[in-house]
């Protein structure tokens, strides 16, 4: 099978694997594991922040992060298909007590001037803007990289208004990557930050949530009440480690994987692109074919390919480390035969 859902499905490396049996531990609730300071050192730096916080996912490092920067009642301002609206489970609501305000975006990219807009003025009857979060990949946008420019812009607006940033780095490398700059391009615009080791890096679990000292205290403290303080957690640092200093190098790969990929599926008579890709996400419209995407997903997994839906008529392929470029032509060749079903 390949299987191209998600860059999630990553194995870990023989490297990953002799690392978590070697890493050092200690109980990371008395912050006494080594490993997993070596992590979180190792992360506030590549990301320009003060403090980091090794967390168990992506989404429960976007929650402590609305978490320690809202109070319940307050408003969080965010794109309309980012993933802490669209895929977290009415978590902010759940957990934080917070109201969504969303922004369509054009591939994921907030308008300035709509989230200038969009910003509460002081009433009585309003609730009040407690934060403005980012993504970046944008996901349901295909992958798309929100320019330094326009997260520059933002940022000014909302520290104009004291508004905290936060962005949802889950694939904050790839962005870089392809975007040919320092992730601190990107970072240096936000208050927080969250990044996957899971995703493109292909550790086997965790993330980073980034900001200043302060706020990584407060931080700790949200993720020991979710049940997130771990205890000897440097056998699952130990990879992590490997995952953000060894292995975003090679993300130019997925990316070309993925434009070869697009170019493959846009010769299929009745396939078209729902956009040009721009990382390692591709998302392909079967309307043509007068099926659903279930339909077609159904059909590639019965030729070998794994995939999952994205809305009606369309479908997510994504490319990762565990992907060769042989495998994106066979890839090509089962999706050529389910759409002549
Ligand atoms: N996204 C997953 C699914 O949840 C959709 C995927 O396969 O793409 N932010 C962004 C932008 C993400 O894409 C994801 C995962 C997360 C946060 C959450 O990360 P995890 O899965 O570690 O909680």
């Amino acid at each position: 099978m390949i299987d191209l859902r998600s860059d999630t499905v990553t194995k870990p490396t023989e490297e990953m694997r002799r690392a978590m049996y070697n890493a050092e531990v200690g109980d990371d609730v008395y912050k006494e594991d080594p490993t997993v300071r070596e992590l979180e050192e190792t992360a506030a730096d590549i990301l320009g922040k003060e403090s980091a916080l090794f967390v168990t996912s992506g989404t429960q490092g976007n929650q402590i992060a609305v978490l320690t920067h809202c109070r319940p009642g307050q408003e969080l301002l965010l794109e309309a298909e980012s993933h802490i609206f669209y895929y977290e489970s009415g978590a902010v609501s759940a957990l934080a007590g917070v109201q969504t305000r969303t922004i369509s975006g054009n591939r994921g990219a907030m308008d300035p001037k709509a989230v200038l807009s969009a910003i509460r003025s002081e009433d009585i009857h309003y609730p009040e803007t407690g934060l403005i979060c980012l993504e970046n990949t944008h996901n349901r946008a295909g992958g798309a990289v929100i320019s330094v420019g326009n997260m520059e812009e933002i940022h000014s607006i909302a520290n104009a208004n004291k508004i905290p940033v936060h962005l949802d780095g889950a694939r904050l490398f790839n962005a870089a990557a392809a975007a040919g700059v320092d992730v601190k391009e990107f970072t240096k615009s936000t208050d927080t930050v969250q990044i996957c080791l899971s995703k493109g890096l292909g550790a086997p679990v965790g993330s980073l949530l980034a900001g200043t000292t302060d706020f990584i205290q407060q931080a700790r403290k949200w993720r020991k009440r979710l049940g997130g303080g771990m205890r000897q957690a440097g056998v699952i640092a130990a990879p992590g480690l490997i995952a953000l200093t060894k292995m975003k190098d090679r993300l130019g790969e997925d990316q070309w994987n993925a434009r070869v990929l697009a170019e493959g599926i846009e010769s299929i008579p009745g396939m078209k692109l729902a956009s040009q890709p721009e990382t390692n996400i591709v998302v392909a419209d079967v309307a043509n074919l007068n099926i659903t995407s279930d339909i077609f997903v159904e059909r590639l997994r019965a030729e070998g390919v794994i995939t999952g839906t994205f809305g009606a008529t369309h479908v997510r392929f994504v490319t990762h480390f565990d992907i060769s470029e042989d495998q994106i032509q066979q890839a090509i060749e089962a999706i050529a035969r389910a759409a002549r079903q």
